[in-house]
């Protein structure tokens, strides 16, 4: 028999039961959990409502780090309800001002061998250190801090076989951003990345965690590297090297396809507006004007990356045409770039320093002026998300970024005529935890928290007998998270359902006419259901079950798609939202907005088999029907039925 991937090992000693089997349901136990202010408040108000006295994992760690900018009491509010269940139910507390969640988990808690899950899609960063990270919706997460066997299909591994070594200029950025020309944005559900080959030792730990931190923007279930001696240092250095283990896939492991990566042969590479798979070579872009460049990020914010910034700036000055702004992702590290002279070095360069927090990532300021060109280290440049309409992001390397800070241009870093900045990686880290509040014992009173902006958890109705719907829009491929449920100024609303509901698919709304959210409340109102239509890969990028909860709050029970992305699936399911797909030959355009949908017994077709036969009607056109298909288990039947997970454990 055939050896195992390392990613079939973890998952396999974590079973909860049954046999594993590539593509199968499993369900396996989870061991730490990570959440973020952002999803994590709607998160506890679930934790609450399932009613746990305590979180029965090895490990549950709640972060503030997406709402920092405190315009108006929300983000504060939120930021003490978070601390209070973080007392209450057994979890640590990260601070906001100690960093971004994820870098701050690779640094002071993921370990090798271990399951981790997070309620934001790039929980997959700890894989850097050789563990399975996974990144779900909130409730998911809620569920595992209740100790609830997180479910999903064993994924199918695809193998990354690295060989050679990076040149200098060349960026661990590069090779994500070379793999994102290969597989894209979409089509890659259900698939895992694996690294091995004898290009993986001359990666560090931060390096590696960059690339397995954008195997979300691919849609993989989970990216991992294997646990060597590199591994061991870093947790050396961390003060942690208790956790360390050696893991590596079998030598007979079979992967389900391979890619090699001649880490050697590549170059700077750049995501171009406005998809992180519209790749190009700097090469091609050199020369551009550039009016903004902001570093930063769960993807490149790590000591290395802020040093070889900082030495960069300390041989040029920023560019006068450029407003440059750096946030170190965690407190370690601008503590140490503050210790070592660095700081001042990027002060010095030109550089406005952030706080060490998500910020601009998300659309929290720093939005680039009309038209103006923006060259961002982070790993997602939808339409819109800097919070400037028609924005045009380029997502890069830091050595790419630092070389267009200071030229003004997109300039291949390899032609600055600079020495490259030789790093080693400090054999101590600045170890410092007191901005991580540990929980009291339990059984010591904790009082909740809940100011007037914390809202409650949502309420979900069991599926209708009958559909009687209205295609509410009509969509193309590709849309995201951010399309559906936008962040930048409406992040502060994430605790209250009604007031957030009201920014649902707000990107579309045309003056004059009624919002998306009015229309789809009126069509609520009048007793009728929602439904969504769209083409191939709905609901990419994050993990916000937000996309799910306000569409349900609005009404809406469907969406018909060509195909979905997973953890987008997972969230509808949550929230007795059914996922259905067109069957083939898939025609999205055979639905015009505004076609009654009707379907007289959908319970019963869903319970009966696999086939949706739907009337569709569409305006002033006769009705014809429309075979769909859903791919839901029993238990993910269940649960919609329900009207949600939520309603099923009540
Ligand atoms: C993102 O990068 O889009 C976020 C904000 O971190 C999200 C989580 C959220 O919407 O709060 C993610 O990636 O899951
Ligand atoms: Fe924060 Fe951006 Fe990372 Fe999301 S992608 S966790 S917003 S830094």
């Amino acid at each position: 028999m055939a050896g195992n991937t390392l990613i079939e090992k973890i998952l396999q000693a974590h079973l909860t039961g049954g046999a594993y089997q590539t593509g199968a349901e499993t369900k396996i136990r989870i061991d730490q959990t990570l959440c973020q202010d952002a999803t994590g408040t709607m998160a506890c108000l679930e934790l609450e409502a399932i009613g746990v006295a305590r979180v029965k994992t090895e490990l549950s760690v709640i972060y503030v780090d997406h709402n920092t900018s405190q315009f108006g009491p929300e983000n504060h509010n939120d930021h003490l309800y978070l601390q209070s269940v973080a007392a209450a139910k057994g979890c640590l507390f990260s601070r906001p001002g100690n960093g971004i969640c994820h870098q701050i988990h690779l640094e002071r808690f993921g370990a090798p061998g271990k399951t981790l899950l997070g309620s934001d899609s790039h929980t997959p960063t700890c894989g850097g250190i050789g563990m399975v990270a996974i990144g779900a919706g909130g409730l998911d997460v809620a569920m595992a801090m209740a100790g609830v066997p997180f479910k999903l299909a064993a994924p199918k591994v695809i193998g990354v076989k690295l060989n050679g070594k990076l040149q200098p200029w060349v960026a661990a950025k590069d090779v994500i951003l070379h793999l994102l020309s290969v597989l894209s944005t979409k089509g890659n559900v259900g698939c895992a990345i694996e690294y091995f080959g004898p290009g993986v030792a001359s990666l560090t730990v931060p390096e590696r965690a960059t690339i397995t931190n954008m195997g979300a923007e691919m849609g993989v279930t989970t990216s991992v590297f294997p646990s060597d001696k590199v591994t061991r240092a870093f947790l050396k250095a961390q003060g942690r090297e208790v956790a360390w283990q050696a893991l590596a896939a079998d030598k007979d492991a079979v992967y389900d396809r391979v890619l090699d990566v001649d880490l050697s042969a590549l170059e700077p590479l750049a995501a171009c507006p406005s998809s992180p798979d519209n790749i190009r070579t700097v090469r091609e872009l050199a020369g551009t004007k550039v009016d903004q460049v902001l570093i930063g990020s769960c993807t490149n914010s790590s000591f290395k990356d802020m040093m070889l910034v900082a030495e960069v700036l300390a041989q040029k000055p920023v560019a006068p045409g450029v407003s440059l702004a750096i946030a170190p992702g965690s407190r370690q590290v601008l503590e140490m770039l503050a210790k070592n002279g660095s700081l001042a070095k990027m002060i010095q360069g030109g550089a406005r320093i952030l706080e060490s927090a998500c910020g601009p990532c998300i659309g929290q300021g720093m939005s680039p002026a009309s038209g103006a060109v923006s060259l961002r280290t982070f790993n997602r440049n939808f339409a819109g998300r800097t919070g400037t309409k028609g924005d045009q992001a380029y997502l890069v390397s830091p050595e790419t970024a630092v070389a267009a800070a200071v030229t003004g241009r997109f300039t291949d870093p390899r032609g600055l005529g600079l020495t490259p900045p030789a790093f080693r990686q400090p054999a101590k880290f600045l170890v410092d935890d007191s901005m991580i509040l540990p929980p009291p014992l339990a059984g010591t009173p904790v009082e909740i928290v809940r100011k007037e902006t914390i809202g409650a958890p949502p309420v979900c109705k069991p599926y209708p007998a009958a559909l009687d719907g209205e295609a509410l829009v009509t969509l193309g491929d590709k849309i995201t998270t951010d399309h559906i449920m936008p962040a930048g100024s409406f992040l502060k609303f994430r605790s209250n359902i009604p007031v957030y509901a009201k920014a649902v698919f707000n990107c579309f709304n045309q003056e004059g006419k009624p919002t998306f959210a009015e229309h789809a409340a009126t069509v609520r109102d009048a007793g009728r259901h929602g439904i969504i239509v769209a083409g191939d890969s709905y609901g990419q990028g994050s993990s916000r079950e937000h996309a799910a909860i306000c569409p349900h709050y609005l009404g809406i029970r469907a969406v018909i798609a060509v195909s979905f992305e997973r953890i987008h699936t997972a969230n509808l399911i949550n929230f007795g939202i059914l996922p259905l797909f067109f069957t083939a030959p898939a025609d999205p355009s055979k639905i015009q907005a505004g076609a009654r949908i009707l379907c007289g017994n959908i319970r019963e077709q869903l319970q009966q088999g696999a086939e949706v036969r739907l009337t569709v009607q569409n305006p002033g056109q006769p009705a014809f029907n429309l075979l769909c298909q859903h791919r839901l288990s029993p238990e993910d039947l269940k649960e919609v039925l329900a009207g949600g997970r939520l309603a099923r454990t009540e």
